[in-house]
C-alpha cells in the first residue's frame, strides 16, 4: 500500500503531502527542516502574512524574551550557532525575528510555506488513513501526518467588557500589535494587564504618553532583568562550550543550564536568606529567584519567605506608600510564570502614571471615551490581557479523529484534558502536537522543548516509514496513565493553588486544570526516549 500511496503523491503534487504542519514559528520551521531532510514532502500553512509566530505577532513596545538569547536559539546546527551573534542578554523582538528569518533563508524553508493561510479544519479519513485539511482561503490538501506547531500563547484573550466596541479611541491587544509605529505622544493611554507583557510595555509607554493609567487586577512579583549587551568574548566562549551547555539545558528542569540550590529555604536563617535572595535579585535571570532554594514551589512556608522579600523590594522602590500597597502581590511566587522587567516598579514613581486597582472595582464598561463609566478618559486602550493558552490555538482548528469527534469535544467531555505525553491523542492517529498541552514547553525555555519534540516526532515518523506502518495512535490506557502522572505532579506543587493561564482560569468558561507538565524537561525527555526505545510503547498500530 505504501507503493500506491507514493504514486498518488506524485500524481497530485501540490495538494497531497507526506506531512502538513500548522504554523511557521520556531517549531514549524524546524519541523519542516527535519522532515524535508528525511525525504518527506511537507507543506506548512501559516496564518500570519510572514513567518515567526509569537515573534511575528508580538510587536508591542518593550517586547523581549525572558530567556537569555544564547539559550533561546536553535541548537541543532553547529554552523548556525557559530554564524549568529546575539547583541544582548535579552534579545528584543526585532532581533529574534531577524534570527528566525535568517534561519529560514539559510535552510531554504520559505518555498514550502503557504503564508496568510489558516488551517480551519483537519479531518482524519478512516479509508485513506490520511488527514484532510481545509484552509481559510478555500484550499484543500491532505497528508499522512498532521503536525500542529501552533504555539502555546498565540490566541489573544480580548476582554469582553460591555461597550468595548463603542470606544472611539485607539484600541490594541499586545499580541496583535500593528506593524507601523504606534504613537503615544500627547495621549492619555490605559493599559489593562500587569503580567509578563504589561510589565514590559508599561515603562516604555510611560516615557511617551501624556498620561498612563494602569488597570491592575493582580499585582505581580517582578525582578530586574539586568539586561546588558553581550561582548564578543562572551559569545565566543559560550559557543565554544556549547556542547556542554546544550547537555545541561536538555537535562534540566526548565531548559536552561542552571538548577536550584539543593537546600530548603527554611534551613537558612532570615539573614542568610536575605543575602541569597539579594544575590538572585542582582543576577537577573528568569529563574534566579526561584532557584534560590529547592522547595519554593512545594512548601508554602518556604514560598512565603520569598514573597516577603519581593514585597519589601517593592516598598523600597515605590515612593508613594499607597501605590506600593496596591502593588503588593500575595499569591505563591512562581505559581504564575515569573516576570523580569526593565524599570517596572520604578515607573510608578512618575508623575504621569497612575495605578487603578480593578480587583476591588472591576472594569464594568467601556464607553465611547474611556473605561469604567467614563471615570477614566482615555485616547488609547492597550490590552495586555494575555492568551487562551495551549488548548486555545488547537481549538481554532476543527480537528476530528477516527470517530469523528473533535479534539474540543473530547477534552470538554467531563472537562478533562487527555493526551499521551502532550504529543499524541487517542482517536487521532498520526496527529502530533509540538509543545501541546500536558507537555513541559511553556514551563521554561520553549526552544529546548521545541527541538526535543520536533526530533522525537521526526524519529517516530521515520520509524513508521521504515517499518511500513500506516498509522500510530495513542491507546486510551496510555493516555489515562500520562494524564494521571501529569496531574499527580501538578498537585504535588503549589501551582494549582493560583489562578493563571497555566490553570486556564483566565478564560471565561475554560475548565480549571493545569496545562503544562511540571516533571522537568530532562525527566520528560527520558520518558519520551524510553517510550521510543520500546517501539513506541503506549501506541497502537493501524
Ligand atoms: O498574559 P497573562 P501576558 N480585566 O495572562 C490581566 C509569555 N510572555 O501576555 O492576573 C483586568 O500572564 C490579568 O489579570 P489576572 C509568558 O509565558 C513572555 O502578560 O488574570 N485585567 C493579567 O495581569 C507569559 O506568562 C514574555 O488577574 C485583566 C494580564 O491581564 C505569557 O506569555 C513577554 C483582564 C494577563 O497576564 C502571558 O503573558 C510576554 C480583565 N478582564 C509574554 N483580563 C517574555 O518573554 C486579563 N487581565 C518576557
Amino acid at each position: 500500500s505504501s507503493h500506491t500511496m507514493s504514486s498518488t503523491k506524485q500524481a497530485n503534487r501540490g495538494t497531497n503531502f507526506d506531512a502538513i504542519v500548522a504554523g511557521a514559528g520556531f517549531s514549524g520551521l524546524y519541523m519542516l527542516h527535519r522532515l524535508r531532510e528525511a525525504g518527506l514532502s511537507v507543506r506548512v500553512f501559516e496564518a500570519g502574512d510572514d513567518i515567526g509566530g509569537t515573534w511575528y505577532w508580538n510587536r508591542y513596545p518593550g517586547v523581549r524574551c525572558d530567556i537569555e538569547s544564547i539559550y533561546y536559539n536553535y541548537t541543532f546546527s553547529e554552523e548556525l550557532l557559530h554564524e549568529w551573534t546575539w547583541s544582548s542578554r535579552y534579545a528584543d523582538q526585532p532581533e529574534i525575528l531577524r534570527y528566525i528569518n535568517y534561519v529560514a533563508d539559510k535552510f531554504d524553508l520559505r518555498c514550502d510555506i503557504e503564508l496568510g493561510t489558516k488551517i480551519i479544519a483537519a479531518h482524519y479519513d478512516n479509508q485513506t488513513h490520511r488527514w484532510n485539511i481545509q484552509t481559510s482561503n478555500g484550499m484543500q490538501a491532505s497528508a499522512k501526518y498532521f503536525i500542529t506547531a501552533v504555539g502555546c500563547l498565540s490566541v489573544p484573550n480580548m476582554p469582553k467588557f460591555k461597550g468595548i466596541d463603542t470606544f472611539q479611541g485607539e484600541m490594541y491587544h499586545t499580541g496583535r500589535w500593528p506593524h507601523e509605529k504606534v504613537s503615544f505622544a500627547g495621549k492619555r493611554v490605559g493599559v489593562i494587564g500587569t503580567s509578563s507583557t504589561g510589565s514590559q510595555c508599561i515603562p516604555i509607554i510611560a516615557q511617551e504618553a501624556k498620561h498612563l493609567t494602569i488597570f491592575q487586577r493582580t499585582p505581580q512579583y517582578s525582578a530586574p532583568a539586568k539586561n546588558h549587551p553581550y561582548n564578543r568574548e562572551f559569545m565566543r566562549k559560550t559557543v565554544e562550550n556549547y556542547e556542554e551547555i546544550k547537555e545541561r539545558m536538555r537535562d534540566s528542569m526548565h531548559g536552561v543550564p542552571f538548577h536550584a540550590r539543593d537546600q530548603s529555604a527554611l534551613q537558612d536563617s532570615p539573614e542568610v536568606r536575605e543575602l541569597v535572595y539579594e544575590a538572585a535579585w542582582e543576577d537577573g535571570r528568569l529563574l534566579s529567584m526561584l532557584y534560590s532554594y529547592n522547595d519554593l514551589l512545594v512548601e508554602a512556608k518556604a514560598n512565603e519567605t520569598i514573597t516577603d522579600f519581593f514585597r519589601c523590594k517593592i516598598r523600597q522602590i515605590v515612593r508613594d506608600p499607597e501605590v506600593a500597597t496596591k502593588l503588593m502581590p500575595s499569591f505563591y511566587y512562581a505559581t504564575k510564570r515569573p516576570v523580569i522587567d526593565n524599570n517596572y516598579f520604578e515607573t510608578f514613581n512618575r508623575d504621569n502614571v497612575s495605578l487603578v486597582d480593578v480587583r476591588s472595582a472591576p472594569i464594568e464598561e467601556i464607553t465611547s471615551t474611556g473605561t469604567v463609566e467614563a471615570m477614566y478618559d482615555l485616547d488609547m486602550i492597550v490590552c495586555a490581557t494575555g492568551f487562551d493558552a495551549m488548548t486555545g490555538p488547537l481549538f481554532k482548528m476543527d480537528i476530528r479523529g477516527k470517530s469523528g469527534i473533535s479534539l474540543k469535544e473530547k477534552w470538554e467531555e467531563g472537562a478533562r484534558l487527555r493526551t499521551y505525553l502532550g504529543i499524541a491523542v487517542a482517536d487521532f492517529p498520526n496527529l502530533f502536537m509540538i509543545t501541546g498541552p500536558q507537555s513541559p514547553s511553556v514551563i521554561g525555555n520553549m526552544l529546548v522543548s521545541i527541538e526535543q519534540h520536533v526530533e522525537w516526532i521526526s524519529d517516530c515518523i521515520e520509524y513508521l516509514r521504515s517499518n511500513e506502518i500506516e498509522a500510530l495512535e495513542a491507546t486510551v490506557e496510555a493516555e489515562e496513565g500520562w494524564s494521571k502522572h501529569f496531574q499527580e505532579i501538578a498537585n504535588s506543587t503549589l501551582v494549582t493553588k493560583t489562578n493563571s493561564w497555566y490553570m486556564g482560569t483566565n478564560i471565561v468558561g475554560k475548565p480549571r486544570g493545569f496545562l503544562a507538565y511540571l516533571g522537568g524537561v530532562g525527566n520528560y525527555r527520558q520518558i519520551c526516549d524510553r517510550i521510543a526505545a520500546k517501539d513506541y510503547e503506549g501506541f497502537s498500530v493501524i
